[in-house]
């Protein structure tokens, strides 16, 4: 389990310092007596095979884990697999990428370019998967992307990163509904991603899940600085299954719309 910690303090440390500050205050906001478990994290990123799903993968596998489900969200051009660790405090990992063949030529060459900048060697590296952006982006260059696939405009500003650290609201004491948790966040100045309801999902499904809308966050560009979209925090409620264990895996519909918390 050391390994376990290290490599998600190191994912918390970028996705708290980049991508989104405001965690911390979610953070204190829900912890009780007891520290909060986090259910899973996200990362994302472009099926090259220098840097695709499997090789994000990588240092999770390195650690124990392993591939438990997959998910294609058509509309958005994605495929998705989640992965499991024997130790069911571990939080599960959700990787995505962006499937490449079925974009435009111009984002592919874009993207191409962005990730030949990439070295060799950083890969090989496990804290990689939170390294952050290892190529130099312009500004029009990331509109251009952004217009044809939020998803590769977010990818290619900020690079490798969990997007979303997400807390498990099974442990919670003061709060068992999603709602209250959305409820308590508006209060404290959250906006919540209403895309398909505020909270998405439901018992049928065995998981319930509510995002906030990503953070804005300064980035440098090659023609300066912009502020765009970062990182969320999601929040999720598993429900038993017909074995009496809660259900482990996600929801396509459901994530489709959690992806939606960076536009
Ligand atoms: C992942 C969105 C999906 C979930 O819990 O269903 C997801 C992302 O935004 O990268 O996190
Ligand atoms: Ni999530």
């Amino acid at each position: 389990m050391e390994r376990v910690e290290q490599l998600f303090n190191a994912l918390w440390q970028d996705y708290t310092q980049r991508l989104c500050p405001s965690a911390a205050k979610v953070h204190d906001l829900l912890t009780e007596d007891e520290p909060l478990l986090n259910d899973h994290i996200a990362l994302r990123t472009f099926n090259l095979p220098k840097v695709g799903l499997d090789k994000l993968a990588a240092p999770f596998i390195a650690i124990g884990y392993k591939p438990c489900g997959k998910y294609h969200f058509e509309a958005k051009k994605l495929y998705a697999e989640h992965f499991e660790h024997p130790n069911p405090l571990a939080p599960k990992v959700f990787i995505s990428e962006l499937l490449l063949g079925q974009c435009s030529s111009l984002l592919q060459e874009t993207v191409r370019g962005l990730v030949d900048q990439v070295p060799e060697l950083a890969i090989h590296d496990p804290e990689f998967v939170c390294c952050g952006r290892l190529w130099d982006l312009d500004s029009a260059t990331y509109e251009m992307l952004s217009a044809e696939s939020e998803y590769a405009g977010w990818v290619a500003a900020h690079g490798f990163g969990a997007n979303h650290f997400t807390v498990s609201i099974n442990q919670l004491e003061q709060f068992t509904e999603i709602r209250e948790v959305n409820h308590l966040l508006r209060h404290n100045g959250f906006a919540i991603n209403e895309a398909g309801g505020e909270v998405k999902g439901g018992p049928e499904v065995m998981l319930e899940q509510s995002a906030t809308m990503a953070d804005k966050v300064a980035v440098d560009f090659l023609d300066g600085e912009k502020i765009i979209p970062g990182g969320f925090y999601e929040f999720a409620k598993r429900y038993p299954q017909a074995d009496g264990e809660l259900y482990r895996g996600f929801v396509e519909a459901s994530a489709d719309k959690i992806f939606e918390s960076t536009s």
